[in-house]
């Protein structure tokens, strides 16, 4: 027979199991122990009143009523409480889905990649030059010595050197600067490599200049150069051309080459491509109708005093160059009016690409 302690027991352990209940199948589980039909505990226990003495029944019987009518309360509560942190928990499934916020590319970082796929199915190499470089290299090694008019076509970022080891090492003609092209990638490569190759170099250039809707004093360039035995003018068109038709994918695009001037090249050319109005609300800069040429790149045979600064007979190799506009070309195929959108850090238009 079970004493009236033995049921307290069963009460005290009953009720702490609910509190610590932290799901309602678990209290479910709870209550099925206790109180369920067949097999519960406390069931059991009326079940078996009829078994007992009159006496026995006066003192068990009205306690384990009170035992049973509290731990429902206790469950009815416990109940109620964790449906509620269910839910808040649960969300609405017929809901339309949150969109996740992804990061993506850059439309300059974005061009920059279709471009270097581009010119790696025609066999291109992609390297790098460092953004700040010597006198030597982004001038002199490209046929442009000191006093050269041809430097003022590139306004030019000087560094300071910042102590006097740094001024003895480089004094020799050899003063620090932004690059102002990426040029002198190509010495750099020629000074380290033997040919024949064919590379990319994807990179910034800066320069000190105003700025309008075409020009950033800090902008992108893809430099190119292939150098071998038999590379002629001819060789040039051909890679610029389907460059340009893979790039743009768009048979109404018009470009045309034009006689120009680099000193590291000879011939020079530089390529146009017919600017439509760029988008709604262009206003196209001084100098520029409704309908103009855009320039978007420099190029050229490379100029035979290039090959002797680097060690190479000019006799035996001969090569092509190119130096072209990222920003610009990107501008283009997207119709972007005005270049200083790339890094105004305006999301509605960055995202919109
Ligand atoms: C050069 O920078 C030569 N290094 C290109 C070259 C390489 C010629 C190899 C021959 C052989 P240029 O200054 O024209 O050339 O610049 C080349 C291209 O860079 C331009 O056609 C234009 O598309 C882009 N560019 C030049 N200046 C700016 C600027 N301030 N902002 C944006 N794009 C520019």
């Amino acid at each position: 027979m079970l004493r009236k302690s033995k049921l307290k027991d069963i009460f005290e352990k009953t009720a702490k199991e609910i509190k610590n209940a932290d799901s309602v199948s678990v209290l479910d589980n709870i209550r099925f122990q206790c109180l369920g039909r067949k097999k519960g505990l406390i069931t059991s226990v009326l079940r078996n009143l009829k078994n007992l003495s009159i006496k026995e029944k006066r003192e068990i019987g009205p306690l384990i009523q009170k035992i049973q009518k509290e731990l429902k309360k206790l469950f009815d509560e416990k109940e109620k409480e964790l449906s509620k942190k269910t839910e808040k928990n649960i969300s609405d499934i017929t809901l339309p889905a949150q969109k996740i916020q992804a990061g993506h590319f850059h439309p300059l970082a974005k061009v920059e990649k279709e471009i270097k796929e581009i010119f790696s199915s025609m066999s291109f190499s992609v390297v790098e030059g460092p953004e700040i470089e010597t006198e030597y290299n982004n001038f002199d090694a490209l046929n442009i010595p000191p006093n050269h008019p041809a430097r003022d076509m590139w306004d030019t970022f000087w560094l300071k050197p910042t102590n006097s080891k740094e001024q003895i090492i480089n004094n020799k003609n050899r003063k620090l600067l932004l690059r102002t092209h990426t040029s002198p990638v190509q010495v750099r490569y020629m000074q380290t490599h033997k040919p024949p190759f064919q590379i990319i170099a994807p990179g910034r250039a800066f320069r000190y200049e105003a700025t309008d809707a075409f020009h950033e004093t800090n902008f992108y360039q893809v430099e190119g150069l292939m150098v071998g035995e038999k590379i002629s003018l001819a060789n040039l068109k051909f890679i610029i051309e389907e460059f340009l038709k893979k790039f743009f994918d768009d048979p109404k695009m018009e470009f045309r080459f034009v006689p120009s001037y680099f000193p590291f090249v000879e011939p020079g050319i530089q390529v146009d491509i017919r600017m439509e109005k760029l988008s709604v609300g262009h206003k196209l800069s001084v100098g520029h109708k409704k309908s103009d040429w855009l320039e978007i790149m420099g190029a050229g045979m490379v100029h035979p005093n290039v090959f002797k600064a680097v060690g190479y007979d000019s006799l035996k190799w001969q090569g092509f160059a190119f130096g072209m506009g990222l920003d610009r070309l990107a501008m283009l195929k997207y119709k972007i009016s005005d270049i200083r959108l790339f890094h105004s850090g305006d999301l509605r238009f960055i995202n919109q690409i």
